[in-house]
């Protein structure tokens, strides 16, 4: 553990919190912000705390973004609350405000940081083989969608501007080819061919929100497996984090997103694509789970649409890593050259695979409606 970063120590002064910063950790799970986990020592009693910078080059209006998240955060523990659920602490975070009472402080060199409860006796996975904790994944994210079920989507702010339109996500891959910022086009001919004759299922959902077939709900919209948060005892999701792009959206996004990243039977990043199919045991399970707590909300297409967001989200991500990737990795934090192209071939192999398995998906989907 390393001990008394100073800029790090300074910045928890920001906030009211006790104790004594003894020292932090820093986690390496996500693609956006940077996370650390900060170690008190509060009248010799530990303290536990989380400090996250925030990505301002991605989260450009971090009032706006805090402000969500606080609203969120409080509808989700009050309902806790409110219906004596145990432990209602451990169920959402707690943001902490800092002196002038905003809840993230902009230091000297202009970087926004925010500093909230760490919830003790949990893990999280980047990947899974136990269909027991993928059925718990999904029935987390279920009760996530159905417990912000009765908040005004309208008092959200869009943190990201069609973070999930997928044409919107077409035509800026068809910017990054036309600008090939970074040089790279003639080394992903392959991938850009595969991405364009998709084109026409980037409209599929924004054609029927806007024929009003789709409902709009409050949805998490990065229903990563790493944005859960597990309970050591009952193995249960207890905690939905990394909020920052909760805001209105379909319910396809959520379930679409789990499978693209719980479901693969390779990590994100596999170089050997040749490992990476769809686990129909998951995909299976995560449909159990999920409908387990979100049946009885969702719509009959909704039900019906399910492979198909497993589908478009998992060519939607492999977009945005390939458009990256030919921008110059601006984006996703990357740790060598070619990581957002090797992100971009798995999650086209996925694609692939699901197009081979899509009445598989579908069979199986019916079997939980
Ligand atoms: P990113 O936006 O970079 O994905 P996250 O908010 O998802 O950041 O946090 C990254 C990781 O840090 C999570 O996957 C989880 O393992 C750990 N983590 C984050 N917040 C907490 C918390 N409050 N309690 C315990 N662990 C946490
Ligand atoms: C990013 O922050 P993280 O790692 O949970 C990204 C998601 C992508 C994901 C791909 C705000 O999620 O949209 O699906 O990487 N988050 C943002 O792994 O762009
Ligand atoms: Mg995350």
């Amino acid at each position: 553990m390393a001990r008394k970063p100073f800029d790090i120590e300074e910045i928890c002064k920001q906030f009211s919190i006790k104790g004594v910063f003894t020292g932090y950790e820093k986690i390496n799970n996500g693609h956006i912000n940077s996370t650390y986990n900060l170690i008190f020592d509060d009248n010799n009693v530990v303290a536990k705390y989380v400090l996250q910078k925030i990505n301002t080059n991605v989260f450009k209006n971090p009032d706006e973004l805090m402000s969500n998240i606080v609203a969120v955060t409080e509808h989700i523990r009050k309902k806790y609350e409110e219906n004596n659920v145990d432990c209602p602490e451990r169920r959402t975070l707690s943001f902490f405000p800092c002196l002038d009472g905003k809840y993230y402080y902009t230091d000297k060199d202009n970087q926004c940081w925010r500093l909230y409860t760490f919830v003790d006796y949990v893990y999280s996975f980047n990947s899974i083989d136990s269909e027991e904790i993928f059925y718990n994944a999904g029935a987390a994210f279920g009760e996530f969608q159905d417990i912000l079920s009765d908040f005004d989507g309208a008092s959200l702010f869009e943190t990201i501007k069609n973070f999930h339109h997928t044409a919107s996500r077409f035509n800026d891959l068809k910017k990054a080819i036309d600008d090939n910022k970074a040089n790279r086009l003639d080394s992903v001919k392959d991938e850009v061919e595969f991405a364009l004759q998709r084109e026409a299922d980037t409209h599929v959902l924004v054609d029927m929100i806007a024929e009003g077939k789709l409902p709009l709900r409050v949805t998490h919209n990065d229903t990563k497996l790493n944005n859960i948060l597990f309970d050591n005892i009952t193995n249960k999701g207890i905690c939905i984090i990394d909020l920052d792009t909760v805001m209105p959206g379909l319910s396809l996004y959520d379930f679409g997103d789990s499978i693209r990243f719980g479901a693969n039977t390779a990590a994100e990043d596999e170089k050997d694509v040749s490992k990476v199919s769809l686990s129909l045991s998951l995909y299976e399970a995560y449909v159990n789970g999920y409908l387990s707590s979100a049946k009885d909300t969702l719509t009959d297409l909704e039900k019906e649409l399910l492979p198909f967001g497993a589908k478009i989200m998992t060519y939607e991500c492999g977009i945005r890593f390939l458009a990256d990737y030919l921008n110059g990795d601006v984006y996703f934090k990357t740790e060598y050259p070619e990581h957002n192209l090797v992100r971009c071939r798995t999650q086209f192999a996925l694609v692939k695979d699901m197009e081979d398995k899509m009445e598989k998906m579908m069979e199986i989907t019916k079997k939980y409606c």
